[in-house]
């Protein structure tokens, strides 16, 4: 008997995502053929080990799959060594920890204040409650990252690992520079560069991968695969790498995911795919110009990537809190973010983080989003009358309806 329960509250998420105006930064739309694959008879099969060296026997066609996704990986970002298995970006990096590090050895990484990730050492997550992690973040200044401040913390601290790469940062990371101070201080160099790997694929931001030992990253967000993680390292850590993955943190790999990660691979090695990267950054710049136009304040002032930090207690009186419902009330999707310095508490915040990949991905342009940029500013700086809501609401939807991908497709039900 179908469980039409369920099936009813996936079609309700489908209209959602066709009538939202998206602008989570860490979200995005697959393709069709992503879609199928994660969705495909992969999901029946156990294969605990590497290809060629599986606990399981008729692993000879998910082989071929994981030899497939770690190809084009390394063709993709040049590495040396790569494990597609991670189910997860907090999965890689706690994977990479258990491989390189001792319970209560010393890690630096940014702190999620200021734009980083949880598992970069925050005291609630399994990294800051497992080794013993200090942060570094930005000026108060620029709001970008300080990084003499960085090198000084190299110096004394002297940590074993330093972790760069961060959730909430809308500028260029210097990655040489890092690597450099933390080599010269005989620190290994991490970076998670989930967020940013689509860029980075395209070109469109400098690589970490000549300059860190190991690098992981999400496959779900610019790169726009599907929800996964991976890990990418120099050749001497490989076998490190591996084990800490499996038997050390997983078992089974997700054998339909990775057969997804392979295809958004190949996509995004063809020419189109730096295309749509470039226009993910055009598209932030224009959204960057609008909000700034309507006189609100951005964190690091703008943006060289693919997100903006609204601050939007300094531009409207209100918490990123009630941004976000206010938005959410119009039919935009955006998170509520602490910005550097808060003064509010982290569920509540003073600001909001928007981002341009996945409307991108639907055919966005920059007038689309000069248009978002007003809608925002007209929701937030006015009082909440039905009248500014329904105009708002008009306003998304004429934006929306132009939109043809996943209007008339049944394979996502
Ligand atoms: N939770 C992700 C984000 O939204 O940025 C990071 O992993």
């Amino acid at each position: 008997m179908r469980d039409t329960v369920v099936f009813e509250s996936v079609e309700r998420e489908l209209n959602r995502q066709r009538n939202n105006i998206e602008l989570i930064a860490s979200e995005n739309f697959v393709s069709e053929e992503i879609m199928e694959l994660a969705g495909s008879v992969l999901t029946n099969k156990y294969a605990e080990g590497l290809p060629g060296r599986r606990y399981y026997g008729g692993c000879v066609y998910v082989d071929e799959v994981e030899n497939l996704a770690r190809d084009r990986l390394k063709e993709l970002f040049g590495c040396e060594h790569c494990n597609v298995q991670p189910h997860s970006g907090a999965q890689a990096n706690t994977a990479v920890y258990f491989a390189l590090l001792q319970p209560g050895d010393k890690v630096l990484g940014m702190s999620l204040a200021d734009g980083g990730h949880l598992t970069h050492g925050s005291p609630v997550n399994y990294s800051g409650k497992t080794y013993d992690f200090y942060s570094y973040g930005v000026s108060k200044e620029t709001e970008m990252i300080d990084y003499d401040d960085f090198r000084e913390k190299v110096e004394t601290i002297k940590p074993k690992l330093v972790v760069a790469g961060a959730s909430a940062y809308s500028r260029i990371i210097d990655f040489k520079l890092m690597a450099e101070i933390a080599h010269e201080n005989n620190a290994l160099f991490m970076v998670d560069m989930a967020h940013i790997a689509g860029l980075v694929a395209a070109g469109l931001h400098p690589s970490p991968v000549p300059y860190a030992d190991i690098v992981t990253s999400t496959t779900h967000k610019t790169l726009r695969g599907p929800r996964g993680g991976v890990i990418m390292c120099k050749e001497e850590f490989a076998k490190d790498i591996d084990k800490a993955v499996f038997p050390g943190m997983q078992g089974g790999p997700l054998m339909h995911i990775i057969a997804a990660k392979a295809a958004c691979f190949y996509e995004a090695l063809q020419p189109e795919f730096k295309e749509y990267a470039s226009q993910i950054i055009k598209n932030a710049k224009a959204l960057e110009n609008s909000l700034k136009e309507e006189g609100f304040r951005l964190v690091a002032d703008g943006t060289d990537n693919h997100l903006i930090l609204i601050d939007v207690k300094a531009s409207c009186g209100i918490t990123g809190k009630k941004a976000e419902r206010l938005l959410d009330e119009i039919n935009i999707t955006a998170n509520k973010n602490a910005i550097p310095f808060d003064t509010e508490k982290p569920f509540k915040a003073s600001g909001i983080r928007v981002g341009t990949p996945a409307m991108t991905t639907k055919g966005f342009n920059e007038e689309d989003f000069r248009e978002v940029g007003k809608i925002i500013a007209y929701r937030l700086k006015n009082d909440e009358t039905d009248e500014i809501k329904a105009e708002c609401l008009a306003r998304v939807k004429a934006l929306t309806d132009k939109v043809t991908m996943y209007q008339d497709k049944t394979y996502i039900k």
